[in-house]
């Protein structure tokens, strides 16, 4: 692999190459994906930038004059990713958590051989008050045999992804990826308009400071849970207590635990038996990154990379983090040693 340091200046299309580079048998249709998926993301963040400017630009001729409904940022980022990506020929079938089945590819465009997944705009309900927002993203490869992408196609486990990763909007706009060589961050500079190389080959601490739970659930949780949350905080065991913090926007919280170590977790409940997190839009990709940053994910008993999805919108509950932290999970929960 090509050494870059934090210092030299490498654009994201640059790196993407270089990797490409590495595998003479690479078609190029990889990293075109990871092309289209940067240049939605410099869409969305235009846009998510403008976005507590959109009454008062309303009010004075900007978005809003025809008196038509400023469009939800939501559906803005999963139409933008979706018309960024669907006449490339790479894609054979796409799914989105803001849509109910498989996104097509349009008649009369190519299809490819690699299936998206995405979550256009995680933690959207956050936009108001101005916390950071992320899209999350997932490729497979085409397993069925026909031209286009099928449910099949979809419902693999995440062990089989090509490729993931997450853009998070937030002080600055960031884009981490793997393609299973080590995670890759990159920080936006608007001024020029690309995506700079800044964190190569993220690792995740493994002195972790960091636990991210929301306790408003405590009542639902079960026993075992609840054991776990007292040991983070250094209350049961002779562990050294974590500091909570609690974004309840699951990128810009990976994100922190990712560069800072510690772990997330979102158990299931009583009100909600298999979590809320979406094992194929939100698990899988994050689980993939953590992976290749030294860290683990778990559902508590099995790791969220082997488990067989069946449905879309499938949820699973997640502990993700510095593998020591999600160790501990699934010890806690499941009673034994974790093999992820
Ligand atoms: P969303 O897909 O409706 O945006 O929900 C996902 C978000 C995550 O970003 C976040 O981690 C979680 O919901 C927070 O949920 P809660 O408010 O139950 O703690
Ligand atoms: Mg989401």
């Amino acid at each position: 692999m090509v050494q870059h340091t934090a210092t030299s200046v490498v654009t994201i299309e640059r790196y993407i190459i270089e990797q490409e580079r590495l595998y003479p048998e690479a078609t190029g249709e990889l990293s075109g994906i990871l092309y289209d998926i940067a240049l939605a993301a410099k869409m969305i963040t235009n846009k998510v930038r403008r976005a507590g400017l959109v009454d008062i630009l309303g009010a004075t001729g900007g978005d809003n004059v025809q008196g038509e409904e400023v469009q939800k940022l939501d559906v803005f980022a999963n139409e933008t990713i979706i018309k960024a990506m669907d006449h490339g020929g790479r894609l054979c079938a796409m799914a989105s958590e803001e849509e109910p089945g498989i996104i097509p590819i349009p008649e009369g465009f190519r299809c490819g051989k690699y299936c998206l997944l995405f979550d256009p705009l995680d933690g959207s309900s956050n936009i108001d008050v101005n916390v950071p927002v992320g899209t999350i993203f997932s490729v497979v490869r085409k397993i069925t045999r026909g031209t286009r992408g099928e449910m099949e196609d979809l419902l693999q486990p995440g062990r089989r992804q090509v490729a993931a990763g997450y853009i998070i909007y937030g002080s600055s706009t960031m884009l981490v990826y793997t393609t299973g060589q080590g995670a890759h961050g990159f920080t936006y500079d608007p001024s020029i308009g690309e995506f700079l190389l800044s964190h190569p080959d993220i690792k995740i601490p493994n002195n972790p400071r960091y636990l991210s739970v929301n306790d408003a659930y405590e009542g639902q949780w079960d026993e075992n849970v609840k054991s776990l949350m007292r040991k983070y905080r250094g209350l049961e065991g002779d562990r050294r207590a974590l500091n909570v913090r609690y974004v309840g926007s699951l990128v810009a919280d990976f994100h922190r635990n990712l560069l800072g170590g510690g772990v997330f977790c979102y158990p299931a409940n009583k009100k909600r038996p298999n979590g809320k997190l979406r094992l194929l839009y939100e698990a899988n990709p994050l689980a993939f990154i953590v992976e290749q940053a030294g860290g683990a994910a778990c559902d508590g008993t099995t790791r969220i990379l082997d488990l067989q999805p069946t449905e879309l919108h499938q949820r699973t509950p997640l502990f993700i983090g510095s593998r020591a932290e999600v160790e501990l999970a699934h010890e806690t929960l499941a009673g034994v040693a974790a093999t992820a």
